[in-house]
């Protein structure tokens, strides 16, 4: 029996995918069919499929042309698939050519023509456009324009910020378009991405949300559990979303450390201990670089604390240290007491540490090096060293590539896919207010 092997993503099923799949079973009697999984296809910069491998292994079963589906999941693999399997013939459209040629060591390759005229991307790119538009005079502005051309669906638009021309040194495209107010920006959107004054934000969001528009706000959104609270009416009322920007959320490694930790591989949790520092020099001109400890950090850190221990603690403490002229917290410590854990958070502007996250619990401890808020990778350790581990996960734009595909998602399909809940921004805002309202709070 000659067995034959091909690969793909097969996203969103089409004609020039079948007539693949028909020739390359024409080439034998057993056609095998490797089918990349999430990871993998993020880890080789495909971030745009959009549909489960669950449901792209059901469309290719369905064609009724295929005997065995396997998933594909790391680089080499086909070498042991081919071994694996007894395979004759690796068989991949011409769009490949050459880029196999190593596998003539192991079995024949055969590179069969691509259908012309119809991809995966192009159907995507038919799908509904969203425009996005930016407020804000922060570096990572340019960072959320730039992470925007690489979603499917997501259009850029206007820019509305004080500072264009340092503005303009963090995009990389030369054709920016600015807005002239905030009226121009809404009338060119369907959702826009803030990075604006913790202090101005709330009224911001509110007219956006009020006029129809989708908000990606840089957290903290606003000040206060009450104002999130009328902030959620109105998005909801609307039908609209309103996302916290903490893009550690949407790193695969960070929802991957969360899973880990939930699922007891690491036993009970017994503290989480976060710490975000920055030295801001470098940020000099940028909106954000006004920003105390709490403001700049503590949404990031107090992330994986409420993700992981939940938001009902029974109390806390602030310890917090202004700036001389009192005007900005230079480092904020925050200690929490749940039911059966304890959680500390440590953060500071102006200080350096050894910005790490460290999940403690009953049979091991999950270490994450610094920047643990940009990491692709953690190693999980155990009382006998030999048992430890070590995971790495593709990071794609600092997380805001995945955060922006999910607001894509989110807007287009009205599903709520969201990696950071309601109640975890509610109470992250929640502390800051306590915070400022020097509840539970001791000066330093
Ligand atoms: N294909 C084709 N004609 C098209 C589109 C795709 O013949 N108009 C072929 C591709 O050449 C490939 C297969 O259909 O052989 C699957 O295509 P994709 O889902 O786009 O997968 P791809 O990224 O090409 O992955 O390591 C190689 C991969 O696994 C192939």
């Amino acid at each position: 029996m000659k067995k034959v092997i091909t690969y793909g993503t097969f996203d969103m099923l089409h004609y020039g995918h079948i007539n693949l799949l028909r020739r390359a079973r024409a080439l034998g009697d057993y056609l095998v069919v490797g089918i990349t999984s999430e990871d993998f296809d993020k880890q080789r910069g495909k971030i745009n499929v959009k549909q489960s491998l669950y449901d792209r292994i059901n469309a290719v079963k369905s064609t009724g042309l295929v005997d065995e589906i396997i998933v594909e999941e790391y680089v080499g693999q086909k070498i042991d698939d081919i071994i694996k399997y007894g395979i004759d013939v690796f068989a991949i459209g011409s769009d490949w050519k050459g880029k196999f040629d190593y596998l003539s060591n192991f079995c024949q390759v055969v590179y069969l023509p691509r259908t012309k005229g119809i991809s995966s991307s192009s159907i995507r790119n038919n799908m509904s456009t969203l425009k996005m538009g930016y407020i804000g005079n922060s570096t990572i502005l340019g960072k959320f324009y730039n992470e925007t051309a690489y979603v499917n669906g997501l259009k850029q638009s206007l820019v509305l910020t004080n500072t264009p021309s340092f503005i303009k040194k963090n995009i990389k495209e030369n054709n920016v378009n600015f807005a002239k107010n905030v009226e121009e920006c809404i009338d060119n959107s369907d959702v826009v991405y803030i990075v604006s004054d913790p202090e101005k934000n709330y009224s911001l969001v509110e007219n956006l949300l009020n006029k129809g528009i989708n908000v990606i706000s840089e957290a903290p959104i606003c000040l206060s559990r009450k104002e999130f609270d009328n902030l959620s009416d109105i998005a909801d009322k609307n039908n609209l979303i309103l996302f916290d920007a903490i893009k550690t959320a949407y790193s695969t490694a960070y929802h991957r450390i969360v899973l880990f930790a939930k699922s007891g591989i690491i036993g009970d949790i017994v503290s989480v201990d976060a710490t975000c520092t920055s030295l801001s020099s470098s940020y000099a001109k940028s909106e954000d670089a006004k920003w105390g400890s709490l403001f700049a950090w503590g949404p990031t850190a107090l992330l994986p604390v409420f993700q992981l221990l939940g938001c009902n603690y029974k109390s806390k403490e602030i310890l917090t240290s202004y700036s001389k002229d009192k005007t900005i917290d230079v480092f904020t410590a925050i200690n929490f007491v749940y039911e059966k854990a304890i959680a500390s958070i440590k953060v500071g502007r102006n200080v350096k540490s050894e910005g790490q996250l460290i999940i403690s619990g009953t049979k091991g401890c999950i270490y994450v090096p610094a920047p643990w808020w940009k990491t692709d990778y953690f190693e999980v350790h155990f009382e006998n060293s030999n048992d430890n581990k070590r995971y790495y996960y593709e990071l794609n734009g600092e997380g805001i590539r995945d955060m922006l595909l999910c607001v894509y998602d989110n807007i287009s399909t009205k599903k709520n896919l969201t990696f950071i809940s309601k109640n975890e921004t509610r109470e992250i805002i929640g502390v800051i207010e306590d915070w400022k309202n020097k509840v539970d709070t001791i000066e330093i």
